[in-house]
């Protein structure tokens, strides 16, 4: 058998009958129309690479050599089984070529290391620090509409630790009314000026291609799309400036979509959904490195939902991008303990914030930079790279 750490084509060819306690799974995994996934599980520290134990996950801090293998087809079938990745790539060749490339393709990107996103660091978990310009965010809204207080906000945040400021001027939470862009960019854009010039790193939080435009124009390194680039005009722009972009998922639109989210299967639905949102960008001009996955925690998503999402982060680095995970004072939070208000909601997300480092996450969206920058330290002594 070859070492686990050899190129995953060398390894997965070589393997062909090796199935082992997967010899029996899902025989109707050859049929057409099956996608095939593999979530690591069972994180190693990263020294398990070079003991030539496991691979590394995404190039980061973990390692694995097991993974949850899922299948499913277009309709209600699904298929999950726990095995060592030499069971899994010998039982992918033994059920159809697809499979098994399609296997391959994912180990590929669970195992490549990351390059810098955005010309930041990848070595340790970045945090982005939101500064809402709004008079109604969820959590925040009105604390720093006045521009002066939003940029003694962003000079707080940077000092704490912040690696990013994300700058939004539209809240998105559920129920909330769409903002005219002009009025985003009245906010937003004094705002990006004056930190883009301090040579911070930037991101812009919209949906609109206009203020996208704008943002770059005037500073912002990053842009932030709750909508996944949705606005026909998104991608172009994107594409056009160069500027990495965080592409979210959301199912409907927030005026909406709390009412009655509904998925086959959360985790899955959202990764076919960013799969699908890469190969357009790719299309566009805009390759994997600079994006970053984002599954969209709370947008179009039960307290269930969430948390089957949570559990299955280190399935979307098989996506081959940064994974950026916003929960921050989210209401899931709330009503897994005792229903508190947004602003009381720190240690739940800290709790979840780390839960997405220990799977790999490699960028959170955070309210509360300080709590988090002390939380990330501790947690960088624990898991060396
Ligand atoms: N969540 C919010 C806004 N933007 N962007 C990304 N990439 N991921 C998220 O989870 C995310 C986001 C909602 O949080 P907040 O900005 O605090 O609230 P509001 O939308 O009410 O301004």
């Amino acid at each position: 058998m070859p070492p686990l750490s050899a190129k995953p084509a060398a390894k997965a060819a070589a393997l062909k009958s090796a199935a082992g306690s997967l010899a029996g799974f899902c025989p109707w995994a050859a049929e057409d129309g099956i996608r095939v996934y593999l979530r690591p599980i069972g994180l190693m520290p990263i020294a398990a690479w070079a003991k030539g134990a496991a691979v590394p996950l995404a190039g980061g801090r973990f390692a694995f050599s097991t993974a949850e293998l899922i299948v499913r087809d277009q309709g209600s079938r699904i298929d999950r089984a726990f095995a060592p990745l030499s069971e899994i790539m010998a039982w992918g060749w033994e059920r159809s070529r697809p499979v098994a490339e399609a296997l391959d393709r994912q180990l590929g990107a669970l195992t490549r290391a990351r390059p810098p996103f955005a010309n930041l660091p990848p070595d340790r978990p970045l945090i982005m620090a939101i500064v809402n310009v709004t008079p109604d965010s969820f959590s925040d809204g009105g604390d720093f509409l006045d521009p002066a207080a939003a940029i003694a906000h962003g000079e707080a945040m940077l000092a704490a630790g912040a690696d990013i400021l994300d700058v939004g001027g539209e809240s998105t939470r559920p129920g909330a009314d769409p903002v005219p862009p002009e009025e985003e960019e009245r906010r937003v854009l004094p705002v990006i000026r004056h930190f883009a010039n301090k040579g911070a790193t930037v991101s812009v939080d919209t949906r609109h291609a206009s203020v996208m435009e704008s943002a770059a124009a005037a500073g912002a390194r990053i842009v932030n799309d709750i909508a996944g680039l949705s606005d026909p005009q998104a991608l172009p722009v994107v594409a056009r400036t160069g500027t990495p972009v965080v592409v979210m998922h959301m199912q409907g639109d927030p005026g909406t979509m709390q009412a009655n989210p509904t998925y086959r299967d959360a985790a899955l639905d959202v990764f076919d959904w960013l799969e699908e949102r890469i190969a357009s960008c790719a299309a566009a001009g805009v390759p994997p490195e600079r994006i970053a996955v984002d599954p969209g925690i709370g947008f179009g998503k039960t307290t269930e939902h969430n948390l089957d999402i949570l559990r299955h982060i280190a399935l979307y680095h098989a996506l081959g991008c940064t994974v950026l995970i916003g929960l921050s004072r989210k209401g899931f939070i709330g009503r897994l303990s005792r229903g508190e208000p947004p602003k009381e909601r720190l240690p739940g997300s800290l709790a979840a914030g780390l839960e997405t480092l220990n799977q790999g996450a490699q960028i959170l969206r955070v309210h509360d930079v300080a709590e988090t920058a002390q939380a990330r330290a501790v947690w960088e002594a624990l898991h060396p790279r």
